[in-house]
């Protein structure tokens, strides 16, 4: 381990006391086999679109062998109760942020280099302005297999590309008002929260209520992906990455609520786009946590390191997309976590928000 990684893991370790209090308050509700509240009526009436989340006691994370090291070890965390949208903000929904505020998405603007080199090794020569034009990342699939262990093989840096052009400057969004809107950065995402009056979900938020009142389980829905050989979220089948097939019945983004509602009632938390959380990314971010008996409504780590890119600033993005595969990531499952650059927008990136009683 290097000298820096251990001063900032230190420095980790201190900084995570503040997110959690030991309590063992609530363990009580952690038997798996009593029934868990699902569907709650709110306190009052739901906001347009919301719907109840019911606080609660869960267990955070996966030791299993689909999962990731970074989603261990598993942890108690008790959240409080919170209005919930109940689908991904589509492109609809933004266009009304949009045309209300004239607001620009970070994809529709030029690179910032003064942000970007806060993001690269120090001495990393300015690129030419050209390399600097607005853009996002595009799924750009080769036409033939193709190792699984660089992902620019079918990630592309489109010029254009944004959300109203998914796919790049001669594409739309036309038809598609009730997609998730995509290529929004981690700021485009707070910035439509806050005009909501909302805020994005903290990944413990988030990952509760992905389980949908199923504690423990694999996926959201029980401990089989396909129950009866029914798709129950929008992910990838066929060879990932060149084959793409559709046998979910669609081979990129779906109309929410395409799917089954979850417990709580909320659709396509698994699958259909990964989802922002306000969480800042650091593979070891539970190491803390499983030593506390209940982690009470954790914000995550004061700041991110992902070590393959030590200089990039990433958050948690969390229910996978239409291009996770069995074969590559396997990330439909609630427990799920990858790092996200939050200046980026991304093809298979959205998110929704959630509002607190209190807020
Ligand atoms: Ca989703």
């Amino acid at each position: 381990m290097g000298k820096m990684v251990r001063i900032l893991l230190v420095c980790f370790l201190s900084v995570l006391l503040w997110a959690c209090s030991d309590n063992t308050a609530g363990t009580e509700n952690n038997d798996e086999s009593m029934p868990v509240a699902v569907a709650a009526k709110g306190p009052g009436e739901a906001p347009e679109g919301m719907v109840w989340v019911e606080g609660g006691t869960f267990v955070q994370g996966s030791n299993s062998d689909d999962a990731y090291e970074s989603e261990g070890p598993v942890h108690q965390v008790k959240v409080d109760g919170f209005w919930m949208d109940e689908t991904e903000v589509t492109n609809k929904q933004f266009r009304e942020f949009v045309e209300a505020t004239g607001y620009v998405t970070v994809a529709e603007r030029p690179v910032d280099w003064e942000e970007l080199k806060k993001t690269v090794p120090p001495g990393t020569p300015k690129p030419a302005d050209s390399l600097l034009r607005p853009a996002s990342m595009v799924f750009t699939p080769p036409d033939r297999p193709v190792p699984l262990n660089n992902h620019y093989q079918w990630w592309n840096w489109v010029y254009g590309a944004d959300w109203k052009h998914p796919y790049g400057p001669e594409s739309n969004i036309d038809g598609k008002d009730n997609h998730p809107v995509v290529h929004v950065a981690f700021e485009d995402a707070q910035a439509y929260a806050n005009w909501a009056g909302k805020r994005l979900p903290t990944e413990a938020e988030w990952e509760f209520a992905a389980r949908g009142g199923k504690d423990g389980r694999a996926f959201a829905w029980g401990d089989e992906l396909m129950p009866d050989g029914k798709y129950l979220a929008n992910f990838f089948q066929g060879n990932f990455p060149h084959d793409r097939q559709d046998f979910d019945g669609f081979s990129s983004s779906a109309p929410v609520k395409s799917y089954p509602a979850n417990g709580y009632g909320l659709y396509d938390m698994i699958g259909n786009v990964w989802e922002w959380t306000s969480d800042w990314y650091r593979p070891d971010a539970y190491e803390m946590y499983a030593s506390i008996t209940v982690c009470e409504n954790p914000k995550g780590p004061e700041s991110s390191l992902d070590p393959a890119e030590p200089y990039a600033p990433k958050r948690v993005i969390k229910g996978g997309s239409y291009l996770c595969s069995e074969q590559y990531c396997s990330n439909y499952r609630p427990s799920a976590r990858m790092p996200s650059e939050i200046y980026t927008g991304q093809e298979h990136v959205g998110f929704r928000c959630i509002k607190p009683i209190n807020q």
